[in-house]
């Protein structure tokens, strides 16, 4: 099996610089020739080209970066078509999260039932009446359903890229209250942190996998790294205390890999500029490891 490794070095998303060093720290850390190690074919097709940061906000909608962010997920959406059209794995760095909106733009067609599981400390499903930031990368998932901005969700030319009963939400922990409505009123699956204390991160997965495993033909994985608790990822624009730690997320990463369900899979929000020594991008190509099987036995 082919894996194919696309970077969208993109910080239009949000208001930190650095995150388009991203796709560089996640290479640096030596995510080919760890994942050379096991059973793949890498393949680096290097990355998309984003437009130089000069904040614009659309008079209409009022988000910020709206046409460089239109514009890089359209190519990112290009980019990922022809790696499903190879079908090899696609395996995405970001940039921040806004570049999910390209990801899931190029893979969902491919599938009738595309699942989708979001680890991340956010929802990223605000639109841009419930946005308190204006920031693409908290809107997402809401895009990918079909909720935002008319230029954003139109991306691929189709809409929606996934369905409300096809996600599921692990590790949640910040909320805007426009996002808890969304999750209450579509009855979106979330396992919170309060669900991994009290269940545990083995019977969330197990949870997440037995949900989704009928319903959907194939399942997106975007891993935010502010997901996990600072401490262990400290280069990311947003953190949030009380994480996912490292020993769960290596337990999750292992168990969705025994799953066999993953179908493709992004790594966002790793800035190595508010990092220190490049643990975050470090600690992606750990997870990784574990995704696509690494075992110590
Ligand atoms: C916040 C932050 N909910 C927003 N979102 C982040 O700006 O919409 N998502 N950081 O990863
Ligand atoms: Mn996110
Ligand atoms: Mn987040
Ligand atoms: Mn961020």
């Amino acid at each position: 099996r082919t894996i194919k490794i696309i970077g969208a070095p993109m910080d239009l998303g949000q208001l930190r610089r650095g995150v388009d060093m991203g796709p560089s720290a996640i290479r640096y850390a030596g995510v080919v020739e760890r994942l050379e190690h096991l059973e793949f074919e890498i393949e680096d097709l290097g990355d998309i080209a984003i437009d130089r940061p000069r904040t614009t906000i659309d008079e209409k909608s009022g988000l910020r970066n709206l046409q460089s962010v239109t514009a890089a997920s359209e190519l990112l959406a290009k980019k990922v078509t022809e790696i499903m059209e190879s079908r090899s794995f696609p395996l995405v760095f970001g940039g921040d999260h806004s570049i999910s909106i390209g990801t899931l733009a190029g893979i969902s067609k491919y599938y009738k039932n595309l699942g989708v599981i979001w680890y991340d400390a956010h929802g990223d499903l605000n639109t841009p009446e419930t946005s308190p930031s204006g920031n693409i990368h908290g809107m997402p998932l809401a895009v990918s359903l079909g909720l935002g901005e008319e230029h954003l969700i139109k991306i691929g030319e189709y809409s929606p890229k996934v369905k409300f009963e096809n996600i599921v939400i692990i590790g949640a922990r910040s909320l805007d209250e426009g996002e808890k409505e969304l999750i209450k009123e579509k009855g979106i699956k979330v396992f919170t942190m309060h669900e991994i204390d009290r269940l545990g991160m083995t019977y969330v997965i197990e949870e997440t996998i037995k949900y989704l495993k009928d319903r959907t033909d194939g399942i997106h994985l975007s891993v935010d790294l502010d997901a996990l608790d600072p401490i262990y990822a400290p280069g990311v624009g947003t953190p949030v205390n009380g994480g996912i730690s490292y020993r769960e997320s290596h337990l999750a990463m292992e168990l969705l890999s025994e799953s066999k369900l993953i179908t493709s899979a992004e790594f966002v929000e790793v800035n190595p500029i508010l990092d220190e020594k490049n643990k975050t991008g470090n600690l992606a190509v750990e997870l990784m490891g574990s995704l696509f099987g690494e075992k110590l036995l």
